[in-house]
């Protein structure tokens, strides 16, 4: 079988042929065995959440316009959509807690300038920051500490709108209160309370679990690392960590280096301990420790069909419950730690923050005990693997960016003046079975580098760029256009920065308050030529992130789109009328050059306001090989039955 359709990755359909050899089932086996999907769910226009229902409106009008309780196509759809947001922002949100609490727990904290200066903006002494951070949470009024650093304008935007964030358990119990069956039948105010939200997690539960992730493990710097399912060592034991939480990660790598564990593994007969990362805890771990990535998002099940993979341990979010049944097929284990999260058919272990050291050295000890049980004959690790520059962050791109002479924004500010940089795009988000694996994050990276726009990116779509060897210096000479090309080669930063994990994304908006800040391209985010884009999003954290970019003023480009489309109302709110509110605005795109085109246009509308000079687009040619499938041959799943096979 041919899996063009299925992963552009190399190295994904090596481990697809893998699956189909052992008969084991993946994702995109059990997607396919969803067709097809709900019409009714698709389009958003299915309603649950009573029990007179389920109700469902037909779109065609011949049926039933509106359910049991009289809500209409409008109202169910906004509420579906303002409940995914809800959760999105509980996730990221509760990830801040949890970072919070270990903070409050004693944890030791490794960068103590962090720290301070985090306590002296929150107005306390630095033991009773854990606790004012944590306040936060349940604030009932005023706004959040956090979203105190957006410009003025932003924040002046949302008073007026009356969507400025309080505490996010607040923002998320109201808006799932105002969905609740009987509440509020307003769609767009609906759609106001759910930006509420959304911009608590961005500026507000999302921006402390970085804070105080930097404060605990340190403040990223550039690094060197590797990344695809080629960072697994057939004479190593393998282990991976899975989830979102730094906490056990990082103890996880601290205890991989004790010599007894080291001694240990040796014993086994394994020439030492690797330990690489999948999604979000491989970018947590990238950027601090420079650890390995074995890959993103749908990459999870693919790691464990190599046979490598000694022991996986997960925390929390994007981690699929299938995993065990897939590990089953080779001597692979499971282990969950979070009190959160359970997954039957895995060993689970009790995380306490107190004794994180000692927990992590127990799972590590296992990975060895599991590792003497692999049988070599059965390991197949696909070769790929490419080399990355990460580690960047608001706190020192100025560093980065200005070169050792003039440390600073200002001159990427001069670049995108002069037009040698058009603007700044943040590329976030996940992979999902609709669409080729990393086919969108790919070919809309590469076509926006070609036309000198700097990217930066979190989350599954920055490894996607890394597997592809985006994150080198040396993609600069190879695919970025003029402008940007010389900029980097300047400074020596890859034209594709990889800034963290997806609750980095918090850092971006950092970076867009600095260049506001130190003036000459826009005095508001609203203004600025930036934009952002999901261009294969799953999770509604997705959707929650895609919602404070647009509430923050940030032209957003989202794919597939979310389940709005039973409504032209939310449609039209959420891709037209929004942006007088607040500045920003969605672009639901259905086809990924639309996505690709609307960023540009946005960024040249942009630079004219700004009266910045103007900048024809260049012909984009795209590149050849593994490059060219990015591009050309990936199929779009979002909006169509996959072929038959
Ligand atoms: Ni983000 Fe990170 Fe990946 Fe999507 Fe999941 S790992 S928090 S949600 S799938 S980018």
């Amino acid at each position: 079988m041919n899996f063009d359709h299925r992963s552009i990755d190399p190295a994904a359909q090596e481990m697809l042929a893998v699956a189909q050899d052992l008969g084991a089932q993946t994702t995109w086996d059990r997607f396919d065995a969803m067709q097809p999907h709900c019409g009714f769910g698709e389009l958003g226009l299915c309603c649950d959440i009573c029990y007179m229902g389920p109700c469902r409106i037909d779109p065609f009008g011949e049926r039933a316009q509106v359910g049991a309780c009289g809500a209409d196509a409008h109202l169910i759809v906004a509420r579906n959509f303002a409940r995914a947001v809800a959760a999105g922002a509980a996730a990221h949100s509760d990830h801040g807690r949890e970072v919070v609490e270990a903070l409050a727990s004693g944890f030791a904290v490794s960068n103590p300038d962090k720290l301070n200066a985090l306590a002296a903006e929150y107005g306390v002494a630095p033991g009773e920051l854990a606790a004012r951070m944590a306040s936060q949470f349940g604030l009932q009024n005023g706004p959040l500490v956090p979203a105190l650093r957006a410009p003025p304008g932003q924040r002046a935007r949302w008073e007026k709108l009356g969507i400025t964030p309080r505490g996010i358990d607040r923002e998320v119990v109201e808006l799932l209160h105002r969905t609740h069956q009987g509440v509020e039948a307003d769609p767009l105010a609906l759609l106001r309370a759910a930006m509420r939200a959304a911009l608590a997690d961005g500026w507000g539960g999302s921006m402390i679990a970085t804070d105080v992730q930097d404060a605990l493990f340190g403040g990223p710097q550039a690094v060197r690392s590797r990344a695809n399912l080629g960072v697994l060592e057939e004479k190593q034991v393998n282990l991976l960590v899975h989830g979102h939480e730094p906490v056990l990660s990082e103890m996880i790598v601290a205890a991989s280096r004790d010599p007894d564990l080291a001694a240990l593994a040796r014993q086994a007969g394994a020439e030492g301990i690797n330990v690489a990362g999948i999604c979000c805890t491989a970018n947590e771990i990238l950027m601090r420790q420079g650890m390995p990535v074995a890959g993103n998002n749908l990459h999870q099940e693919l790691a464990l069909l190599t046979g490598a993979v000694d022991l996986m341990v997960v925390d929390l979010q994007c981690i699929m419950p299938a995993l065990p049944s897939v590990a089953a097929c080779f001597h692979t284990k499971v282990v969950t730690t979070s009190a959160k999260a359970h997954i039957p058919g895995a060993e689970s272990v009790d995380l306490d923050p107190h004794h994180s050291r000692q927990t992590a050295r127990e799972i590590v000890r296992r990975a060895v005990e599991a590792f003497s049980r692999r049988d070599p004959a059965r390991v197949r690790i696909p070769r790929e693997r490419m080399d990355l520059v990460a580690g960047f962050t608001n706190e020192n791109l100025p560093q980065y960016l200005g070169g050792r002479f003039r440390s600073g924004y200002r001159p990427a500010i001069d670049a995108v003046i002069a037009g040698r940089i058009r603007g700044i795009v943040g590329v976030v988000g996940c992979n999902t079975p609709r669409i080729a694996q990393d086919s969108h994050h790919l070919a809309m990276v590469r076509a926006l580098i070609a036309q000198d726009v700097l990217v930066v990116q979190t989350g599954c779509s920055a490894i996607a760029s890394a597997k592809a060897g985006l994150l080198r210096p040396e993609a600069a000479l190879e695919f970025a256009g003029p402008g940007l090309r010389e900029v980097c080669e300047a400074v020596g930063i890859p034209p594709v920065l990889h800034v963290g994990s997806c609750v980095d994304n918090s850092r971006i908006l950092s970076v867009c308050c600095a260049l506001v800040a130190e003036g000459g391209i826009g005095e508001d985010l609203a203004e600025l030529p930036i934009a952002a884009a999901a261009p294969e999003a799953m999770s509604e954290k997705a959707v929650t992130i895609g919602l404070y970019a647009v509430a923050s003023g940030i032209f957003t480009a989202f794919m597939p789109p979310p389940r709005i489309a039973g409504s032209s109302v939310v449609r039209k709110y959420l891709e037209e009328d929004v942006e007088k509110e607040t500045g920003g605005k969605f672009l639901f795109a259905n086809h990924i050059d639309e996505a690709v085109n609307g960023i540009l246009a946005h960024l040249e509308a942009k630079r004219k306001a700004l009266k910045l000079a103007p900048r024809p687009l260049a012909t984009y040619v795209p590149p050849v090989g593994f490059a060219a499938l990015g591009c050309g041959k990936a199929q779009d799943r979002s909006q169509s039955r996959p072929p038959e096979e």
